[in-house]
């Protein structure tokens, strides 16, 4: 008698082509698309799916996590600052005082864990998903991004002249890290002005991006590094804690915007 049920090639092909056309279907509109599977996109992810709304995570890698699994200097540890533990603690991550204030624990740990949370939460993500424009409507808004598989993108123009892929949402997230790829797009065409990120300084670094977490575009949202991209803040290096509360305000800015558009 064989462990496993019987089953044949086809099907196992057919299981995953039905999926994932499934679900690319479904999420060709979504409430909130957040560009960018780093600490602060998977954060905002989980707090809006937790809130009922569908959300789609696209990410131009094949791994989620962003910074987040590599932590300070590919060492695989990574430090946050209290009150940020708190989110060690919710997510059931263990960690170690190194310091005042001052916590370490192991990357991939804290990054799995957030992860899961964003799946758990019901989250969706497109990974291998480059994000290579902005949807603009007459109103001067935000209505989605324009998307292409990653590796279509290192092909010459000749060999990949293809045409955009809209997917549409109510509101767009821009957690592309320190790029700020979304935004750069606004920029590209003189509908945005960014200062470029500041010089590393932690201590002002968290404080400020948390603060500045915000629209800046309506349909818009920056958050993480992107923030510090935008306003010109310092660099914050392998300290996570203000990754993860600017997640949280990305994701409370998201539910107002949308609450609002809901009145109107
Ligand atoms: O860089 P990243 O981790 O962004 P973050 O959430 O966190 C920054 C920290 O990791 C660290 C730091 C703070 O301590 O300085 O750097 O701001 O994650 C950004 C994710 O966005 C993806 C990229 O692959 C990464 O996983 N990304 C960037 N551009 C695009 C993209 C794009 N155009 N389309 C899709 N994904």
């Amino acid at each position: 008698m064989p462990l496993f049920h019987p089953t044949r090639e086809g099907e196992v092909t057919r299981a995953i082509v039905s999926s994932f056309l499934q679900q690319f279907e479904e999420y060709v509109d979504s409430d909130v698309i957040i560009v960018g599977a780093g600490p602060s996109g998977l954060v905002a992810a989980r707090e809006l799916a937790k809130a009922g709304l569908k959300v789609l995570i696209i990410e131009r890698n094949n791994y989620l996590g962003g910074g987040f699994w590599i932590g300070g200097y590919f060492m695989n540890k990574v430090t946050l600052r209290a009150p940020a533990q708190e989110f060690l603690d919710e997510l059931g991550v263990p960690y170690s005082p190194a310091g005042p204030g001052l916590y370490v624990t192991d990357a991939p740990h804290a990054c799995s864990r957030l992860i899961a949370a964003a799946f758990d939460a019901g989250a969706k993500v497109f990974s291998l998903t480059f994000v290579e424009d902005i949807v603009v409507r007459e109103d001067k808004r935000i209505a989605g991004v324009v998307v292409n598989w990653s590796p279509i993108i290192h092909l010459p123009k000749e060999v990949a002249a293809l045409d955009p892929v809209p997917l549409e949402a109510k509101v767009v997230i821009d957690a592309t890290g320190h790029d700020a790829d979304v935004v750069m797009k606004l920029v590209q065409r003189d509908m945005l002005q960014v200062k470029g990120e500041g010089a590393l300084w932690i201590e002002k670094s968290e404080e400020a991006v948390v603060e500045r977490t915000s629209e800046v575009y309506p349909g818009l949202i920056v958050t993480g590094m992107a923030v510090a991209s935008v306003f010109g803040l310092p660099r914050m290096g392998p300290t996570f804690g203000g990754m993860l509360f600017s997640g949280k305000r990305a994701a409370e800015v998201a539910l107002e915007i949308i609450q609002r558009s809901a009145v109107s």
